[in-house]
């Protein structure tokens, strides 16, 4: 059992450091039993901080073993600085100074891939948040920027390649074969930037001609095999900077950009300075191996990197509460970005469907918090939806109220003013104000205030009048530490249309002109009327267009009125809206058939509906292909009171089916004719052809439920013949959830043959296996985990299968005999000792307690418990537990 509670971290205590790092000197000896890193920080007092003594100078240090220290060349002893297990504290005796510090570390044994690791054969690190001070002892902050040389040495046979942020600067050979490489970064950055590579690597290499023609080397280094797989990182790549600086005008500013790809990595990517580190997941992208959803991942993971070079490190964050700063604002740069390469209205789908399904639940859950947090326990537990998905949807909001430009010149503004400072999400904001004349103090409570706000809307219409009255009331549900909430200002595109579907002019009362097309309101209080004038008939409306702002909107649609929206809503989004709300409504309509032990029923009109979707090919096929999605079950979850695992789950399956039954004709031929275009045309990664495979996907999904003989054979001629991961994967998926056991088994099997040396075509085979719903899932679960391409040290592979599992397996998940929760609960255990950030994010699931019957609360809670008593917890793992059971 844990003795010491982890410390509270609180926002309100920030104070400036009291001493700065201008230089930074490293040298790493890199051998296979340990690793000796030498430090060199020419320091100085900070003038910013108060009082005329000198104060003590306290670096911060974890799991480092001092060999030798010294304070401008004087050698200390163990009487002249003061150790912990987190500092090293020592008294400096003028305002500038230089320490020298050696530490030995030992890389090799690091399972937790913060600091300093190997990853298979190649040393690589992660340092954001509070890694670097697992390699030396440092001010481990991001408000102390330096500037870094490092030098690498290790032996040439291992170890071909020696990378670090900038550019090389000199290089040499030493004696037993070692040898050795000096970068120099002439741009000063935190601690959290550095990194430092050395394999045995090959690189992709190209080049990219900025705006003012400077000639920049891009260079993408993989494992040899690996080397056929980086096509399509280096295009979004070039694609990434071009856009930047036509989005943005943010040009890129070193001679040399490189990407490495590593095999064991907690997140999907890291923007250390000129050398971005990646999960190999997000890099490597081919046809044969690789999904559409993959190449759409890589494309925007690159660009998110890249981005982040202004967005995070020439403006970078002053403390960690400020996280969304950089990461909100990066992911609202990659959407835009991926939304130009590919279509908008698709894309908004995606984030939105995202966003509401799994960030509202965390909104709704014991780890709330608002987009810049208050408080923490680990900063590590703080990468969350809500400082990334949300924290781009309030930036987003600042777009929409200023408008394309004065947002713009709200960001130059920001970058101009900032560059080479770490700021707060204040500083953004007061940019964007002072660029546009405008004041966003109440705007800020997106910042301050955590939990999803509900907006019922209501309407009043006029008719002698011709007046047409919509009034909003918003709310917002209570939070940890939070318990009341002030209004946020909600911008909310509308519009209205008449009874043929035409958009009608909008005249608010007292305005001179009328607007037409969609517009803005600005809600600021808790209730608000808007009255709109000269409306001859009675108008629908078309509300919280694009999903305008991140809240729950409530208006009592009739299914006819969605239905309408479905067919003449000028707004794309909406228009899948409409179908999504639909499908809503006669879902939880079955379910409550479900419940009430009585046969259920399907709605027509969602056939119908979804009939002239199928029939209309003038429609993009990604639309159709979300169309046809249902609310997944796990949105289900998210909107009800208590969630039912296996009426959901029920009702879903059974409107799946009717679907596949009533629409089999069309099914068939959307998916013959784009199968047959499959064939019949070479993969290319675009999006006009991810929309046609996606059609194509869902459509045999659906079909395969009739349990026709001549879809099996589709299937399986899918899955032997294609030539892409997308076909192929989704016949393996549709196999695997089908009761055709003999074909199920052999893909299987197959599948796992023709690609056991691919370690991302593996995670994928456990995934599809993972996710699937027939009974026996965890047992599945539990055979795949003595897999020998399973292993619980590589993230990847966890998230894969267990991760999955429980995620996306809700119904085998959630058994009622809790079996599955005591499955999560031990490998929770199991990796709170090996990879204490894994751990704690395996435990999402378990948090979400209040959202199921009694019974399964119970028996979630005591696995909770179980975990806070099963010994001496990570700072990560115990935050989460005792926040979920104290809330
Ligand atoms: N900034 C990194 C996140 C690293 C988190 C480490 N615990 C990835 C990104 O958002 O770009
Ligand atoms: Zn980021």
């Amino acid at each position: 059992m844990r003795t010491e509670q982890p410390k509270v971290i609180r926002l309100q205590d920030y104070q400036a450091p009291a001493y700065l790092i201008d230089e930074t000197h490293l040298t790493f000896e890199l051998f296979e039993d340990r690793t000796l890193v030498h430090a060199q920080l020419v320091m100085r007092r900070n003038p910013a901080s108060e009082g005329a003594a000198l104060p003590p100078l306290t670096l911060h240090g974890q799991e480092l073993q001092l060999q030798a220290l010294a304070l401008d060349d004087r050698p200390l002893g163990g009487g002249d600085y003061q150790l912990s297990d987190e500092s090293l504290t020592l008294q400096p005796t003028s305002a500038a100074f230089v320490i020298d510090s050696t530490v030995l570390i030992h890389p090799e044994n690091n399972t937790a891939l913060e600091g300093l690791y190997k990853s298979g054969k190649m040393f690589c690190t992660q340092c954001e948040a509070e890694g670097f001070r697992k390699i030396t002892y440092y001010l481990d902050r991001p408000d102390v920027m330096s500037r870094f040389t490092t030098t690498v040495s290790a032996e040439r046979q291992r170890y071909p390649v020696l990378l670090s942020n900038g550019n090389p600067i000199a290089s040499g050979e030493e004696e037993d074969g070692r040898h050795w490489v000096t970068w120099e970064d002439p741009f000063r950055k935190p601690a959290y930037l550095f990194a430092l590579v050395a394999g045995d690597l090959w690189a992709l290499e190209d080049s990219f001609v900025t705006a003012s023609g400077r000639e920049v080397a891009l260079r993408i280094y993989v494992e040899p095999e690996n080397l056929d797989k980086c096509q399509h990182a280096m295009g979004s790549l070039k694609k990434a900077m071009r856009w930047d600086e036509e989005a943005y005008g943010r040009e890129y500013d070193l001679d040399i950009f490189m990407i490495v790809a590593v095999n064991d990595f907690n997140m999907g990517a890291m923007e250390n300075k000129g050398l971005n580190i990646f999960n190999s997941s997000a890099v490597l992208a081919r046809a044969e191996t690789a999904t559409d959803a993959a190449h759409q991942r890589v494309e925007a993971i690159v660009a998110h990197e890249y981005f982040h070079n202004w967005s995070g490190n020439r403006v970078t964050c002053r403390d960690w509460f400020q996280l969304s700063l950089k990461e909100g604002f990066t992911v609202l740069r990659d959407s835009q970005f991926s939304a130009d390469m590919n279509s908008p209205t698709v894309k908004r789908i995606e984030d939105v469907a995202y966003l509401r399904t799994h960030q509202f639940a965390e909104d709704a859950g014991p780890m709330a918090h608002s987009v810049r947090p208050e408080s923490y326990m680990e900063i590590s537990n703080f990468y969350t939806l809500t400082i990334y998905e949300k924290g781009a949807e309030v930036v987003r909001m600042i777009q929409t109220l200023l408008g394309a430009e004065g947002f713009r010149k709200g960001s130059d503004l920001y970058f101009e003013r900032h560059d080479g400072q770490a700021v707060t999400c204040d500083d953004f904001v007061r940019a964007m104000e002072d660029a546009n004349g405008v004041d966003l103090t109440q705007f800020k409570r997106w910042y301050s205030q955590a939990g999803t706000p509900r907006l019922q809307v209501s309407e009043d219409y006029d008719a002698s009048a011709r007046r047409y009255r919509l009034t909003f009331r918003q709310n917002c549900p209570a939070t940890p530490q939070q318990a009341e909430k002030l209004p946020f200002v909600i911008p909310l595109a509308l519009g209205l249309l008449d009874g043929r579907g035409r958009e009608l002019p909008l005249r608010l009362e007292g305005e001179a002109q009328a607007v037409s097309g969609t517009r803005v309101l600005a809600l600021t209080e808790a209730e608000q009327s808007f009255v709109f004038v000269d409306v001859d008939t009675r108008p629908l409306p078309s509300l919280l267009r694009g999903f305008s702002a991140p809240v729950k909107l409530e208006f009592p649609y009739s299914r006819d009125q969605l239905l309408f929206l479905m067919q003449h809503d000028s707004d794309g989004f909406n228009r899948w809206e409409a179908g999504q709300q639909l499908a809503v409504q006669v879902l939880q309509e079955l379910i409550g058939q479900h419940r009430a032990g009585e046969a259920l029923r399907l709605d027509p009109r969602l056939l119908d509906a979804l009939r002239a979707v199928l029939a209309d090919a003038a429609l993009d096929p990604a639309m159709v292909a979300e169309v046809l999605s249902l609310p997944s079950e796990a949105y289900l979850t998210e909107i009800s009171e208590v969630a039912d695992v296996d009426a959901i789950h029920a009702a879903r399956e059974f409107a799946r089916k009717a679907i596949a039954e009533a629409l089999y004709q069309p099914l068939w031929q959307r998916y013959s004719a784009n199968r047959e275009l499959s064939r019949q045309t070479a993969y290319v990664a675009e999006a006009a052809h991810f929309a046609r495979r996606a059609l194509q996907n869902i459509a045999l999904s659906y079909l395969m439920l009739s349990e026709r003989a001549e879809v099996l054979e589709a299937t399986v001629e899918q899955f032997r013949s294609s030539d892409n991961m997308t076909e192929r994967l989704n016949a393996l998926a549709v196999l695997v959830n089908s009761p055709f056991e003999a074909e199920r088994d052999a893909a299987l099997a197959d599948f796992a043959e023709q690609f056991r040396d691919d370690p991302l075509v593996m995670d994928q085979w456990f995934s599809v296996q993972a996710g699937n719903t027939r009974p026996g899932g965890l047992e599945r679960v539990q055979a795949l985990m003595r897999h020998p391409a399973f292993t619980l040290k590589n993230p990847n592979k966890v998230r894969a299968l267990i991760g999955a599992f429980a995620n996306q397996n809700l119904v085998n998940f959630h058994q009622g005999d809790g079996s599955g929760y005591r499955f999560l609960a031990d490998q929770v255990i199991t990796l709170n000792a090996l990879n204490p950030q894994i751990a704690a994010r395996l435990l999402a699931p378990l948090t979400r307690w209040r959202k199921y019957d009694e019974r399964r609360q119970a028996l979630l809670k005591a696995e909770l418990e179980r975990i806070l008593a099963s010994g001496e917890l990570s700072s990560d793992v115990y935050e989460v537990v005792s926040k979920s059971l104290a809330a």
